[in-house]
């Protein structure tokens, strides 16, 4: 028995020095599952600031010409939207929340390595955010170069650049602490018997995805300095008047943000990985060649970032060099979707919240890593690119995968960390609205940018008018749904029927200790004797 014995409500939580009381024993705890929480509360807020600025310009986009705002503003809409959902809700996502509350748990530790260094990495995701915030209410107006901040206009432009660039700088930093804290965490702590091979996969995606943050991330902070040193200085990095090179800003910023989506995508496979098993009672299929998957993805994804820059006058060597190597990080992806449905197939299905967005899942993927294909291609990619084909694919990708994985994972481990069950009819019916809402919103999307609608602009021909009522509409559905499955969410975390230690009969550590954990999570060290999903 813990020293603070047995008593596991929410005070239990603060392995606090006994000093720290309120929010104060929440934004000084060391503790992995309290920051896990923290960045979950940080980032479900800024997502509903995003989801805001996204219903908004879908009701601009209901008809064509100005209808809810001006031009201008909905360029400094969609940039503030695209930097508050990449920078501070889908890089930091599941590794930052489920990864920090669970990390330690599932490899049957304590906690991670650097448990302050951990707190320090949420300070500075808390610091870069109200930096990036500042930039829309200071200067000449809120940033509007969308939020790949291309130069030569990044440098040009009189909107408030600064505090945006310089905030997903800071932002950096956030990821980068947290991925080096995980793969020592991970090298070092793991439980005795607990091989790499008997390690549960959701760990090996933030193995691959910690290598990914401390790789990749100084490259595009390096970058936005430059950018930065471009407005302050003039240096003429980016400038071809004064022998610098736009493109090589794209170079830079694509080398850090391709590999980037696998920031995104890979703890999202580990979650649905994690969650199939449990759900049709079997083994997962094919364990080695999922790991193998993960750190193939981690690998052939810094080689891929020229298929954002196709139309920008690369070599025909570039052009296919980068197309080729595209198709083949879709192989790995592939084998992780074969897997899954295999795992599926003649298993006993147990139809629960959490196996909802986990087959969901697997088809919104499927539908964004398809039409990647059509953007890996060349001769398809100069058709669509720069158009809300593209807007569609990455919203399918990043929304649809990462955003449907998210659901899952709080659906699933929502009893462990409350020990509390939400409405679980109440999370199927959320989850209807928010699928029927999702396809209406982003499909008719592919459809407009075959057509040649283009993205970035406030405006559009009236030939494109049909499918923009009904993407709006589907907007409107899919908001209603994400507020239902919420306010379930929040009102059960206190007041939901109490959970057992293991509601879902899963196999991993985290279900066989109390709900929500105890303060040092295990009474003794365990010795794993067995895989993870040994359901035979
Ligand atoms: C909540 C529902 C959402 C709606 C209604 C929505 C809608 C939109 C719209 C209308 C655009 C601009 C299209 C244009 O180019 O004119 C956009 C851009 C974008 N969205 Fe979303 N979105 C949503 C959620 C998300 C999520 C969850 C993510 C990622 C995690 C995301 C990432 C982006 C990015 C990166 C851009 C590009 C911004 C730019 O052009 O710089 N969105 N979204
Ligand atoms: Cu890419």
């Amino acid at each position: 028995m813990t020293r603070e014995g047995n008593q596991h409500d929410e005070i239990s939580y603060l392995r606090v020095q006994g000093r720290y009381r309120g929010i104060f024993a929440w934004i000084f705890s060391t503790d992995h599952k309290r920051i896990g929480l923290l960045y979950l509360y940080s980032i479900m807020t800024f997502f509903l600031v995003g989801a805001t600025l996204g219903l908004l310009m879908k009701l601009e986009l209901i008809a064509p010409g100005k209808t809810v705002m001006e031009a201008q503003t909905y360029n400094g809409f969609f940039t503030f939207h695209g930097v508050i959902m990449i920078f501070l809700i889908i890089i930091p996502g599941l590794p930052a929340t489920f990864g920090n509350f669970l990390l330690p748990i599932m490899i049957g530790a304590k906690d991670v390595a650097f448990p302050r260094l951990n707190l320090l990495s949420w300070w500075i995701y808390v610091f870069g955010a109200l930096l990036a915030l500042s930039s829309q209410f200071m200067g000449d107006g809120p940033p509007d170069t969308g939020w790949t901040f291309y130069a030569p206009y990044s440098f040009k432009t009189t909107t408030n650049m600064l505090p945006a660039v310089m905030g997903a700088f800071v932002l950096g930093f956030s990821s980068i602490l947290t991925g080096l804290n995980f793969i020592v965490t991970i090298h070092r702590m793991r439980a005795p018997g607990m091989t790499w091979l008997k390690m549960p996969l959701f760990p090996w995606t933030l193995y691959g995805t910690g290598w990914i943050q401390l790789l990749a991330t100084p490259v595009v902070g390096i970058t936005l300095l430059m950018v930065a040193a471009e407005r302050i200085l003039n240096i003429g990095f980016f400038d071809p008047s004064m022998g610098g090179d736009p493109i090589l800003y794209q170079h830079l910023f694509w080398i850090y943000s391709h590999p980037a989506v696998y920031i995104m995508i890979l703890p999202a496979m580990g979650a649905i990985s994690e969650i199939i098993p449990t759900f049709a009672r079997k083994s997962i299929f094919g364990y080695r060649a999922i790991v193998l998957s993960t750190l193939a993805i981690a690998f052939v994804g810094y080689f891929v970032w020229g298929h954002h820059m196709f139309t920008s006058g690369m070599s025909g060597t570039a052009l296919y060099t980068f197309s080729i190597l595209t198709f083949f990080v879709a192989i790995p992806s592939a084998i992780k979707v074969f897997n899954w449905v295999s795992t599926m197939h003649a298993g006993s299905i147990h139809a629960e919240p959490p196996f909802y967005w986990a087959a969901s899942f697997i088809f919104v993927f499927m539908i964004g890593g398809l039409t990647g294909l059509v953007l890996g291609s060349l001769a398809t990619n100069v058709h669509v690119h720069d158009t809300q084909f593209v807007v569609a694919h990455f919203h399918y990708v990043m929304f649809g995968g990462v955003g449907f994985a998210f659901m899952a994972a709080i659906h699933y481990w929502f009893p462990k960390i409350y020990g509390r069950m939400y409405d679980k009819g109440m999370a199927k019916t959320g989850w209807l609205i928010f699928f029927i809402g999702f396809n209406t919103l982003y499909l008719p999307m592919f459809y407009l940018g075959i057509r040649g609608m283009p993205r970035r602009y406030f405006d559009y021909l009236e030939e494109f008018h049909g499918p923009n009522i009904i993407s709006t509409i589907g907007a409107v559905v899919l908001i209603a749904g994400l507020f239902m499955i919420l306010s379930n969410l929040i009102v059960s975390a206190r007041k939901g029927e109490k959970a057992s230690g293991n509601p879902w009969k899963g196999n991993t550590l985290e279900w066989k200790i109390p709900s929500p954990p105890p303060p040092e999570n295990f009474e003794e060290t365990p010795v794993i004797t067995r895989g993870p999903y040994d359901f035979n």
